[in-house]
C-alpha cells in the first residue's frame, strides 16, 4: 500500500516512521510519503490560505495550492481522504475496507479547512472513471488544530490490518470474531493477586469453553456500561 500525506507541518507526521509502521515500511509492506504543502505554494509570499468568501473568522486553504499537490500524486485507483470534524465517522469497518486499497492520500487541512471545490473537483465523473474516490472523515466529535493527528489515527488503524504488518495475526482474527468485532473483554496477567484484588477464578480454571463464555459476557457488560 502506498500512502501520501499532505500537510503544512510534515514534521508533525514523523511518528509514522516509528515502531510497527517503521518496520512495515522497512519490510516493503507500506510506503508512506509525507509532502509539504508549502512546496506547492503560489506567489512570492508562499501562502497556502486566504480569507473566506462570505466573511467570517479564520482562513481557508487555497484550492489552487491543494490541486498542485494533488495533481502530482493522483494516479489510477486512489482514495483521497480529507480529514474534517464534519466528515463521516471513521470506524473499524471503514479501516477494514481501506486496508485492502492500493493508494491512499490524506489531505490534512488547518485553519477553517480546505476550499470545498477540492472535494467537488476530484469527485467528478472523469476522476470516478479513473477509480479516484474522495472521502471526508472525522475521527471523533471534537475539533483539532489540523488534520495531522487525525490522519495518523486513521493510518495506524488501517495499516495494522494489512497482512504481515502485525507480528501476531491471532489478535486480528480474535478481534473480528467477537460480537462487536473489536470491543474487548477485561484482561489480566500475573500476579494472581495484586493489592488485594484477585484475578477472576474462571481464568485460572483451564476450562477454555467456560473462559470464552465468560469473556463474551464481560465484553457485553462493558459495552452496555460504556457505549
Ligand atoms: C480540521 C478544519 C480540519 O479537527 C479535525 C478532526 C476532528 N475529528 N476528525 C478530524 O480535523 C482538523 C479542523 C478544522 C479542517
Amino acid at each position: 500500500m502506498k500512502i501520501d500525506v499532505i500537510s503544512i507541518f510534515p514534521e508533525y507526521l514523523s511518528p509514522l516512521n516509528l515502531s510497527l509502521l517503521g518496520k512495515a515500511q522497512s519490510a516493503g509492506l507500506v510506503d508512506i510519503q509525507v509532502h509539504n504543502l508549502r512546496d506547492y505554494a503560489i506567489g512570492v509570499h508562499g501562502s497556502v490560505d486566504d480569507t473566506p468568501y462570505g466573511g467570517g473568522a479564520g482562513m481557508v486553504m487555497s484550492p489552487e495550492v491543494w490541486a498542485k499537490a494533488l495533481d502530482s500524486l493522483m494516479v489510477e485507483d486512489t482514495d483521497l481522504i480529507i480529514l474534517t470534524p464534519a466528515g463521516k465517522q471513521f470506524t473499524q469497518p471503514v479501516a477494514q475496507e481501506f486496508s485492502s486499497r492500493s493508494h491512499l492520500i490524506f489531505a490534512c487541512g488547518r485553519y477553517e479547512g480546505i476550499d470545498d471545490r477540492i472535494r467537488q473537483y476530484y469527485s467528478q465523473p472523469e476522476f470516478q472513471d479513473r477509480n479516484i474516490r474522495v472521502h471526508e472523515y472525522s475521527i471523533g466529535d471534537y475539533v483539532l488544530g489540523g488534520g495531522e493527528v487525525a490522519s495518523m489515527v486513521m493510518i495506524e488503524a488501517i495499516t495494522r490490518l494489512i497482512p504481515g504488518v502485525l507480528g501476531n495475526p491471532e489478535s486480528l482474527s480474535e478481534e473480528s470474531h467477537n460480537s462487536e468485532g473489536y470491543l474487548e473483554y477485561p484482561n489480566y496477567t500475573k500476579p494472581a493477586q495484586w493489592r488485594g484484588i484477585d484475578v477472576p477464578e474462571i481464568l485460572l480454571s483451564g476450562n477454555h469453553a467456560a473462559i470464552a463464555k465468560w469473556r463474551a459476557e464481560q465484553a457485553q457488560l462493558r459495552a452496555e456500561k460504556n457505549r
